[in-house]
This record gives structure tokens, sequence and C-alpha cells, in this order.
């Protein structure tokens, strides 16, 4: 049965899949689709779509000669707020079973940790796009697929299953994945409060980071990465200059920690001074290094970090709540 859309979905900033790369920020290549192409990928008459692109539900442009025509990014995020059923993906340039499997988180991260392990990025792409486009949330997404992979593949590689090079074309892949995500969140308002992110001199491990700073802009935040490897005391003065609302640290690696729990005493004055909360988390953070710190939050998961920067903003909805729903039909 054919379902109507009941609201407008949210603007999203741009999606980037295979070789089609568009943004409605900065200019590039851009795919146009037609009401037909993208009614007969979710199985939707034409009329309807036009009358959709018309009431404005579903953002579209007009060519020269008047024609509706419409982004890539839209009509995802358009599939996935309502729930459409992607019934021949490849019209829209997506891969062939995109949507089309109803994975379970667990069943999704295997597949996603043997594609990564194999460096299969188009099956790593298709699974990650599957499980966002059945409206789990981003941290969900990173917290019990990516990095569940993650945690899995580094124990193969433990176990010597998994060669160095696989582990670290693995990261790469995942590197791109994030980006490619990044590009699908909900665009933050300009006015949205600002975070910034990174890890600590020493610190090489890159993919938390990246994940925290996605998450946070589903989330709502103005969030960018500062990068990794990062003195203290330049994330000092990034907060002095900039004053965020929000910090987060990732401390995978801690080389120094009595001097860390010197430069962190430092850090908390000066964030308490600029407003600044800081958030906390990552694998080297013991419970005895913690006694020995003082910040805002620690958190195990992103979960944990979406949640707690949406208590400093109650004005931003929770849309993760609203995860799976199925959407009424007109
Ligand atoms: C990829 C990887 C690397 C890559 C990272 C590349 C990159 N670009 O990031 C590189 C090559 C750097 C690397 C190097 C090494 N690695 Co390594 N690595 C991993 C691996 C497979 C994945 C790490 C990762 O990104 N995971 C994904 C993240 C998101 O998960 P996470 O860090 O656990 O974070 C969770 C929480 O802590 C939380 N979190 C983390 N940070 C933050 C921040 C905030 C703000 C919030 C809210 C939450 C949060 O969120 C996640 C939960 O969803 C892990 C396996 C594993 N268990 O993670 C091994 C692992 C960490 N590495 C390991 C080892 C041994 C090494 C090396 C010593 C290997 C070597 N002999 O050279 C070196 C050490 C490097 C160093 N300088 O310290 C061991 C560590 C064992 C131990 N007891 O410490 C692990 C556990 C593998 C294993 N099973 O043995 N590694």
């Amino acid at each position: 049965m054919e379902k109507s859309p009941s609201d407008a979905p949210h603007p999203r900033s741009g999606f980037c899949l295979g070789s089609v790369c568009h943004s409605s920020k900065a200019s590039v290549v851009k795919e146009l689709l037609s009401p037909k192409q993208v009614a007969r990928a979710i199985g939707v008459s034409e009329s309807s779509l036009k009358r959709w692109c018309d009431r404005g539900l579903i953002p579209s442009e007009r060519t020269a000669g008047g024609h509706r025509r419409l982004h890539l990014d839209a009509v995802v995020s358009f599939i996935r707020d309502k729930g459409y059923d992607l019934q021949n993906p490849q019209l829209l340039g997506l891969p062939a079973t995109t949507g089309q499997t109803d994975w379970t988180i667990q069943r999704a991260k295997e597949r996603l940790r043997d594609a990564l392990v194999a460096g299969d990025e188009i099956v790593c792409r298709q699974v990650v796009l599957d499980v966002y486009l059945a409206r789990h949330s981003i941290s969900v997404i990173c917290d019990q697929l990516i990095a569940a992979a993650f945690h899995e593949i580094g124990d193969l590689w433990d176990c010597g299953d998994v060669e160095v090079y696989e582990e670290r074309r693995a990261c790469e892949i995942s590197v791109r994945l994030i980006h490619e995500l990044r590009q699908v969140v909900p665009h933050p308002p300009a006015n949205a409060p600002t975070a910034f992110g990174g890890t600590i001199d020493g610190d090489p491990y890159t993919l938390a980071v990246s994940m925290a700073e996605l998450v946070l802009l589903d989330a709502g935040w103005n969030a960018s990465s500062l990068g990794h490897m990062l003195p203290l005391a330049t994330i000092r003065t990034a907060l002095e200059t900039h004053r965020p609302q929000l910090l987060w640290l990732s401390l995978s690696v801690i080389r120094d920690p009595d001097r860390f729990v010197e430069e962190m005493k430092d850090l908390f004055v000066v964030a308490q001074s600029t407003g600044t909360a800081l958030a906390v988390g990552g694998r080297s953070l013991s419970s005895d290094l913690r006694h020995q710190l003082r910040y805002s939050v620690f958190c195990d998961t992103f979960q944990n970090l979406a949640d707690f920067s949406r208590t400093l903003l109650p004005s931003i909805p929770d849309t993760s709540q609203s995860e799976k729903q199925t959407m009424q039909a007109d």
C-alpha cells in the first residue's frame, strides 16, 4: 500500500555514494533524479511523488524546462524519515540490495566486520546505509556496529587471524564511511552550539574522535574534530579562543599519566571559565586515573555522549526515541 508523508523531512546537507558526490553547501557534481525514478524506486505513483514535491514534503527544484528534479541526499533522507521501502534502489544509483535486508544489529555487525577485514567497501557501505535507512540512531551505528566490529577485528588481530594491513585498511574504509554518514545527518542550525574534540599528544586513534563528532552533529551540535595527537596546551588555547559549549576528548593512549593529570587540572579550570562542558571517554581512562581527574562526564559509549549532550540542550529533540517507528498512512 502506498504511504504518504505527514510532515516535511529534515533538510540534509548532502550524501556521497560511490562516485556520485554532492552537497548542498559545496557545489560539486550533482546527480539529479526525476520524480519517475524516485517514484519507481520507492514503489509509489509518480503523481504522488510530484504532489509531495509541490507540497514541499520532499525538496526538489525545477529545470529550465520546468521539470521537477530531486537530489539524492534529500531522497535518502525522505526515505529514512518516512519509513519507505526501497523497492528498486539501483534506480537511485544505490547498491542493488540497499534497504532490502532487515538486519539485526548483531548480524549487521558480523557482516560489517567480515567486509571490513576483506576490504569490501561496497558491502561495508551497504550494511551501514541499510542500518541507517532502518532508522537506527547514529550513536547505535557507532557503538554497536562500527566500534563493535573493530573490537572483534582487534581480537582477531590479537589471535593472528587478521593481518596488520587488513586492520589498517579497515580503518581507512571506516574513515570514509564515517565521512559519508557525516554528509547525511541533519545539518545543525547556524546558531547551533559549538563542540570541539580530539585526541591528545601520543594518541593515534582516530576513529572514536570522528565518531564522537558525527554523533554530536546528529544531536544538533556544530561539532568539529580538531584532530588527533593534540598537545593539551593547544586544546586549552582553542577553548580560550572559541569558548565552545562542549569539549570531547577521546583517550585511547595516555603516554605520561602524571603529566596528563596535571594538565587536565589546568584544562578543567579553563573549561569552567569558558563555560565548556568536558566529556571524556576512551579505553585508557582507568578508574584509578578518573579518580584523579575533574571533568563533566565520562562516557563509555557514544549513546552516553548523545544523551549527555542533550541534557545541555533540552530544546533539541531526541530523534533516537523515534527509531524504527513506522510511518502513518495519510
Ligand atoms: C585500529 C586499531 C589500531 C590502529 C588505530 C588507527 C586509527 N586510525 O585509529 C593503530 C595502528 C594506531 C593501532 C596501534 C596499536 N594497537 Co591497536 N587497535 C585498533 C583496534 C582494532 C580498533 C581501535 C578503534 O578505533 N576502535 C573503535 C573505537 C570507537 O572503540 P573504542 O576505542 O573501544 O571506544 C569505545 C569506548 O571507549 C568509547 N569511546 C572511546 N573514546 C571515546 C570518546 C568519547 C568522547 C566518548 C563519548 C566515548 C568514547 O566509545 C567506544 C564504544 O562504542 C583496537 C581493538 C579495539 N578493542 O578497539 C586495537 C587495540 C586497541 N590495539 C592494540 C594494540 C596492542 C596496539 C599496538 C600496541 C600494536 C603494536 N604492536 O603496534 C599499537 C599501539 C599504538 C599506540 N601508540 O599506542 C590492543 C590494545 C591492547 C591493550 N590491552 O591495550 C587492541 C585492544 C587490540 C587487541 N585486541 O589486542 N591500533
